[in-house]
């Protein structure tokens, strides 16, 4: 029965998704009757998208994450932060001149701009972050710049009353060559459920040894993307065991240490949710120290992790080789 194959046409995308594309790909989007709420691009810029100075590993790759929701789309501004707002949801982006003298004031000033941000769209709640920031683990006088980083972000997040411990949100935090402290965020009017990773100290209990602040990230969240689906988002992950860097100058056992940290999150995703994601269901993407390494870690990981993207950024402990993040949807619900 023909008539029978034929669907009704898909007028309004309900639920939260991510497509990977090209920039041309993003052009064509944005001028569609559904365009992205927002996305992030790694080494490219094209209209609505402000590049990051992240090189893509893979020539001719995709280098887009552009997200979806619904088409009515608000705008604003907060301070540094551009937003837009589906009615649902709200991707916003900063990015903000580095100049090199306190990097922990420039991050605080940012991040009370998004959560002024948040405000004025009326979207309390960080689903996930996005950190770039020039020269990570460069000294900022007498301290590493990834430090005084966090001394700014959980600043904010304190004056800005929002929790820095189990409520902070998914994110990452990557080390570019160039360009000012980037900032990318998704969120939403509702809590996701946030992850940990049994394997590690929850980076927010971070001891000093670490920077006199912690981080202010959750290893993973748990979001309801709506039409009966879920969204998993799964926070920057690395070679990283209790709160101590495994395997320093070992790439072959830092991509391996990074799986079983994958998958431990994979696992608390499982316990609060009924989707049941493997490594395979993730948009992965990889940040990879040196590109000497690409081939080492794409050995190991590309068999469990068909659709990454393999990217080349500085890691937030000098350390650490290679960090993986990832999303992915399926229906599902809460618990
Ligand atoms: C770690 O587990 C590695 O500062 O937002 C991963 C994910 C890392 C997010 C952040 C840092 C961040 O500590 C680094």
């Amino acid at each position: 029965m023909m008539a029978a194959m034929h669907m009704a046409p898909l007028l309004r995308q309900e639920a939260l998704t991510c497509i990977r594309m090209s920039a041309a790909e993003w052009r064509a989007r944005s001028a569609s009757a559904l365009p992205p709420i927002g996305g992030l691009g790694w080494g490219v810029a094209a209209p609505g998208l402000a590049s990051l100075d992240v090189p893509v590993l893979s020539a001719g790759g995709p280098c887009v994450d552009a997200w979806f929701g619904a088409a009515a789309l608000r705008r604003g501004r907060s301070g540094d932060v551009q937003w837009q707002d589906d009615g649902r949801w709200a991707f916003g982006h900063l990015d903000v001149a580095d100049a090199e003298t306190d990097l922990a004031e420039t991050t605080r000033r940012a991040y009370l701009d998004v959560f002024a941000a948040l405000r004025a769209c009326g979207r309390p709640q960080l689903l996930r972050l996005w950190n770039y920031l020039p020269r990570i683990n460069a000294d900022g006088g007498g301290l590493e710049r990834y430090r005084q980083f966090n001394i700014g972000r959980q600043q904010a997040f304190i004056e800005a009353g929002h929790d820095i411990g189990a409520g902070s949100p998914a994110a990452c935090a990557l080390g570019t060559s160039g360009g000012g402290l980037g900032i990318r965020f998704l969120a939403s009017a509702t809590a996701p459920r946030p992850l940990e990773n049994p394997r590690q100290v929850s980076a927010y209990r971070y001891s000093a040894a670490h920077g006199p602040r912690s981080p202010t990230f959750s290893r993973g969240a748990l979001a309801d993307a709506g039409a009966g689906r879920l969204a998993l988002f799964v926070s920057g992950t690395a070679s990283i065991v209790g709160e101590r860097s495994m395997h320093p100058g070992d790439v072959h056992a830092q991509t391996a240490e990074t799986l079983m940290n994958l998958q431990a999150v994979l696992a608390a995703a499982h316990a609060q949710g009924s989707a049941a994601f493997t490594l395979a269901d993730l948009s992965c993407t990889v940040y990879v120290r040196h590109r000497t390494d690409e081939a080492a870690i794409r050995a190991l990981a590309s068999s469990a992790m068909p659709h990454a993207v393999y990217l080349q950024a500085d890691i937030c402990r000098s350390e650490l080789l290679v960090e993986i993040e990832g999303h992915a949807f399926a229906p599902g619900a809460l618990k």
